[in-house]
Parts: C-alpha cells; structure tokens; sequence
C-alpha cells in the first residue's frame, strides 16, 4: 500500500507539509483545488503551481480529493453536459502532471454529515459525532431559515454556494427519486469515464456518508449491493471507488473486508478510520485502534494484505487531541498515530508472510524432490 495523506493547502490548512514529511511512511499528499467554484474547469496553472509546493517536499500528488460534481449533473438538467464539459478538461489537466486517482462523490446536496464536530470524549479528546435523531427531526426548511439568518455559517465539506442555494436545491431534489439518481450517474459515467481511461486515470467514487439517506435525499453508494451495481453501470477499469471504512461503517451491516476481498481491482484509493457504533443509530469517531470502535480495522488491512493491494491510503478523520487547533477531524497528531497504526498491522502482516514463505520453501523443495 502507498501511505498519502490529505492536505488542504497554504493557508487552509493548519497543518504543514514538513510537519507531514515527519509522519514514517507518507509518500504524497492528496489536494485539491479548493478555492474553485464546483464545474468549472482547474486551470493548469493551478495545478502546476501545487505541484511546486509538493515538489519541495519530495511528495507525489498522484490522488485528488475531490474534483465536486455540479448539482445540475447529478439532478440531470440540460445544463448538465457544459458541466460535465469542463469535467473532461479538468481530467485531463490533472493528468498532464501524473495524477493517477480522481475521488468525487454523487451525495445530493450535502456531503458528509456530523452534528456535533468537537464532541468531548472521556479522556478529554474531541471528535466529531452523529446524533441519528437530531438528524432525523430536523427539518429542512429549519436548516435553510437558519443559514439564511446566519451568514457565517459553514460546514465542513459543502462550498458556501451549495449552502446559499440550499431551499432551491431542496426543490429540485424533489422530482429526483433513487432511480434517476442513478440514471443520472450513468449518464455522467458515460460520458467522463472514456475520458479517464484514455489518460489512465481512475474516477473513485466516495461512498455516502452517513451511508443511509437523509432530509428525504436519495443516496446511493451506502452498501457492497450497491457499489456492485456502480461499477457495473460502466464496466472499465477507471471506474472505482474510494472504499471508506468510516463512511461505510456507519452501518454495521456492511461487510467492508468483503467489499476489499470482492472490489480488490477496483478499488485505487481506501480510507481507513474507525467509529463506534451505538445502539440509537448515533456515532462517534474514535481514534484508528480496532479496539476503540466498532469497525473491524485489523480485518480490513488484512483483507488489504491478503489481495495485495498495491493502491494509496490515507487515514481519515482522527480525533483533536493535544490542545491541537485544526479543521474537524483532519488534524495533524491522531492522523499521524493512525498512520501508525496502519503501518504497524502491514508491517506484522508483512514479517508473517516472509516467515511462511521462508519455512514452505524448503517443504516444497523436499517434496518436488520425491
Ligand atoms: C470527509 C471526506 C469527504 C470526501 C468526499 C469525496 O472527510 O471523506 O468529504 O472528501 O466525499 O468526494
């Protein structure tokens, strides 16, 4: 596995990039332009210019995370192919500097969704949390009164234009059902992925989170049936998915070692990171140990193991630890233990198997010799 690790960029970011080359084993970093309205196309100067800052450091910007999709594609307007227009360029830019992976997402509206982002643990730690009922009672039109009325609000994950369009969007959403949805992401596939398999890249999708259906809002990558039916809408080696433990996770009836083992080659980009699970659907982050949640992390970097995986992996959100003040759950120190962690199973992983092959070798040998 290539270990990468995600950075926001100068001055977005409080993390730093030599703060980032100390972390044992991270060989690139995972960008993205942030700062450019979701469908328009990245310049390549853009680009080129982040490439310098990662070049400084030795580091390898071979996954981008994300390249958002614009609402008219995923609602299907006719607006949508001047979108998915300057999608193509936009692939094909990031291609002229070796980006390998492209991740994106196809969730309605929101991307990730938290309601509390610094709950306090027991140990004095913060983490971000999901409390299923406040979700659930929480009307739409509340959320869409409240950041009219407060124009400083932002969430993490959503451009501000997402959120001053919000009621609008709602509308629109209405005449969407699960069934377009999908039709709407074949009809964007279709077009984009030809595009990517001419310059080699692969489009990972990231699966929905939480991956359930929220505000009335189709969603659809949420479980192993459904990114079986993904990667069937366009058969090509360039259509992937970034396998999310944490998003995925959410549900403890998705098998996640079974989506490694069954989605092996078409899954470029795996995020690694735990939650624990309770009862009432609610969620909190946890740090990367298996033992701090719910989610069988040994099980997944085994099954990782097991099929060779030679794709890139990033920890996903850690906890705020150390009085660190950071972005919600993309700090610097449990980012990095996780990483850590993740090496320390590889790694055990790694001597076992050195030591099985050392000791089948000279059996092999003595009974090819009878
Ligand atoms: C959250 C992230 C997501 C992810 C997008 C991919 O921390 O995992 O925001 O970047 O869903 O498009």
């Amino acid at each position: 596995m290539k270990m990468v690790f995600r950075w926001f960029g100068h001055g977005n970011d409080s993390v730093k990039l030599q703060h980032i080359k100390q972390i044992p084993g991270v060989e690139g970093i995972v960008w993205a332009l942030h700062d450019i309205p979701v469908g328009e196309e990245w310049p390549l100067e853009r680009i080129l210019d982040m490439k310098q800052q990662a070049d400084r450091y030795g580091f390898h910007m071979d996954v981008v995370e994300s390249v958002n999709v614009h609402e008219d594609i995923k609602l299907g307007l006719p607006t949508r192919d001047l979108y998915i227009e300057n999608y193509k360029r936009t692939i094909e830019n990031l291609a002229k500097v070796g980006v390998k992976v492209i991740c994106y997402n196809f969730m309605p509206v929101f991307d990730w969704i938290r309601t509390d982002l610094f709950k306090e643990m027991e140990d004095g730690s913060t983490a971000m949390f999901y409390e299923k009922a406040k979700v659930e009672n929480l009307n739409p039109n509340e959320l869409v009164d409240e950041i009219a009325n407060n124009p400083d609000f932002t969430i993490p994950g959503w451009e501000p234009e997402r959120l001053k369009s919000l009621s609008h969007l709602f509308e629109a959403y209405r005449r969407v059902s699960t069934q377009q949805l999908w039709a709407n992401l074949r009809y964007f596939l279709e077009q984009i992925i030809p595009v990517a398999e001419l310059h080699d890249v692969k489009m990972a999708i990231h699966p929905d989170d939480p991956p359930w259906p929220i505000f009335g809002l189709p969603r659809l990558i949420t479980s192993q049936d459904n990114i079986r039916r993904l990667l069937q809408l366009v058969e090509s080696p360039s259509n992937c998915v970034t396998l999310c433990s944490g998003s995925l996770g959410a549900n403890g009836e998705n098998d996640i070692a079974g989506m490694v083992r069954e989605f092996a080659d078409r899954i470029p980009f795996a995020h690694i990171r735990n939650l624990k699970r309770y009862e009432n659907g609610d969620f909190i982050e946890t740090s990367h140990r298996t033992k701090d949640g719910s989610v069988e992390i040994f099980d997944i970097v085994k099954a990782y193991h097991d099929t060779s995986f030679t794709g890139y992996v990033r920890p996903d959100h850690g906890r705020h630890i150390w009085d660190e003040q950071c972005r919600p759950g993309y700090g610097l120190y449990d980012r990095a233990l996780g990483v850590m962690y993740l090496w320390g199973i590889w790694d055990s992983l790694e001597s076992v198997k050195k030591v099985q092959q050392e000791t089948v070798a000279p059996q092999s040998l003595s009974n090819a010799r009878t």
